[in-house]
C-alpha cells in the first residue's frame, strides 16, 4: 500500500477490500496517575466530567484503584497503584501522569487482536473474557509507541455501568458537564526519524490510511519545527496524527515532550464540543488554563478565514483559533499541560464542516507554545 498517498478512506482505494480492523469509536482512555481520587475530582471540577464507575479495595482490586469519569461519549479511566513496585508505579515514575491505553470499541476483540498481531503488532493483552451479573465483555490489546497500548474492547450486550470489575460510582458532588462530546483525535509524539515507521505501522498493522501530511515547511517558526502525518481508520472515527521533532534553531515542543515524558507517548487529546464559546468560557471559569495568542492574530482573521457564524468578540477574548479548509471551518484552542511535566494537554475543537487540523493556526500556536517554553526555561 502506498502510505504516502493522501486518501480519505480505505474504501476509496480498495473498493472491495475488507476492513480487517473495523472500529466503532474510542471506548475509553486510561491514564496512569499518581492520585486517581484527586485526578477524578480535577476532571469533574475543571472539565465537567461526570462520575461513572469505580474499582478499588472495596471491589476486590488489591493492586490498583480506578475512577471512571464520563462526558458525552468521552470516558477517562484514572488509575493509581495501591502498593510499591507495580508497572503502574513504574509508568508514573518514568512518564509522570499520562495516557497508558487508548481503548478502541470493536465488535470482535479476538479478531482485532489476531489480525493486528498477524501483521506485526506486539501483543499486550491476549484476548480475555470478563463477566459479571450484567453480562460479558472481551478485551485484548497490542503495544504501540513507547509504553503506550491500544486495547480492543468488545461489549456485546453488556448492560453494566462500565466493565466487569467496576461498580457504579455514586457521588454527591456533581458539577455540571461543559459540552464535551467525543474524542476527535489523539496525537502521538514519536522519536527522531520514527514518524514513517509509525505511519507504516498504522497502515500495515491497523489498515489505516493517511489523511494529510505536514513537513517542517508547514510547521516551523523562527525557532522550532516538527513534522506530522495524520492517520485515520476506514470510517474516519479514529484519527491519530503522528508528530516527530524536526531540526530547528531551538528545542522543539516535540523534543521537549520526549525529554520530559521520557520517550514517545500521547501528546494531546482533542475533544469536540458543539459550542466552543460556551464550553471554553465555562472551562476557564473552572480554572482550566489555555495558551493565548497575540491580539494581532485577530486583526486579519476574517480576511484569512472568511465569514464565520460566531461573534468575534468572545472568540478574541477567549483566545479561540479559527481555520478554514475546502469543506468548512473549525475553531480550536489548546490547554496548557495538565500535569507538572510539560507533556499531555487537551485541545477543544468545534468543527463546522472542516475535516482538517488547523494548519493555518500552526504558526500562531507554536509561537504560543514557545512563549510557554521560554517562561519555563526549556526552549
Ligand atoms: O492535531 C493537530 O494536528 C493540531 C495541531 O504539536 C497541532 O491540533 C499539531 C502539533 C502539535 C500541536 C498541535
Ligand atoms: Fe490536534
Amino acid at each position: 500500500m502506498d502510505v504516502s498517498a493522501t486518501s480519505p478512506t480505505i474504501e476509496k482505494i480498495f473498493p472491495d477490500a475488507e476492513d480487517f480492523l473495523p472500529l466503532n469509536g474510542t471506548d475509553y482512555i486510561e491514564l496512569y496517575v499518581s492520585n486517581s481520587k484527586q485526578a477524578a475530582h480535577f476532571y469533574k471540577t475543571a472539565f465537567g466530567f461526570q462520575s461513572l464507575a469505580y474499582a478499588g479495595l472495596s471491589t476486590g482490586s488489591k493492586d490498583c484503584e480506578s475512577y471512571v469519569v464520563q462526558q458525552g461519549k468521552i470516558r477517562l479511566v484514572l488509575t493509581s497503584p495501591l502498593k510499591p513496585g507495580t508497572l503502574i508505579g513504574k509508568h508514573i515514575d518514568d512518564h509522570g501522569d499520562g495516557v497508558k491505553s487508548v481503548a478502541l470499541w470493536v465488535d470482535d476483540a479476538e479478531k482485532s487482536f489476531y489480525e493486528t498481531v498477524k501483521r506485526g503488532a506486539i501483543p499486550y493483552i491476549e484476548p480475555i473474557t470478563q463477566k459479571d451479573e450484567f453480562g460479558e465483555t472481551k478485551k485484548s490489546g497490542i503495544k504501540v509507541f513507547g509504553d503506550t497500548a491500544y486495547l480492543f474492547i468488545e461489549r456485546k450486550n453488556y448492560q453494566g455501568t462500565f466493565l466487569p470489575g467496576f461498580v457504579k460510582w455514586e457521588s454527591n458532588y456533581n458539577p455540571a458537564p461543559l459540552g464535551l462530546e467525543y474524542v476527535d483525535h489523539m496525537v502521538c509524539n514519536v522519536g527522531w526519524n520514527e514518524m514513517n515507521k509509525w505511519v507504516e505501522f498504522y497502515a500495515k498493522v491497523m489498515g489505516f490510511t493517511q489523511l494529510v501530511s505536514f513537513d517542517d515547511k508547514d510547521i516551523s517558526t523562527e525557532y522550532t519545527a516538527l513534522m506530522s502525518k495524520v492517520m485515520s481508520n476506514g470510517n474516519g472515527r479514529i484519527k491519530f496524527p503522528v508528530n516527530e521533532p524536526a531540526e530547528g534553531k531551538k528545542k522543539s515542543q516535540v523534543e521537549e515532550y520526549l525529554d520530559f515524558y521520557h520517550g514517545p507517548g500521547i501528546q494531546h487529546i482533542a475533544v469536540a464540543t458543539n459550542n466552543i464559546i460556551e464550553t471554553v468560557t465555562a472551562l476557564q471559569s473552572r480554572g482550566v488554563e489555555f495558551l493565548s495568542v497575540p491580539a494581532s492574530y485577530y486583526e486579519d482573521l476574517l480576511d484569512r478565514v472568511g465569514e464565520i457564524d460566531e461573534d468575534l468578540t468572545p472568540i478574541k477574548e477567549l483566545g479561540i483559533l479559527v481555520d478554514r479548509d475546502d469543506e468548512g471551518y473549525l475553531l480550536q484552542i489548546f490547554t496548557k499541560p495538565i500535569e507538572p511535566r510539560p507533556t499531555l494537554f487537551f485541545e477543544i475543537i468545534q468543527r463546522k464542516g472542516a475535516k482538517s487540523f488547523g494548519k493555518g493556526n500552526f504558526k500562531a500556536l507554536f509561537e504560543a507554545i514557545e512563549r510557554e517554553q521560554e517562561l519555563r526555561g526549556t526552549l
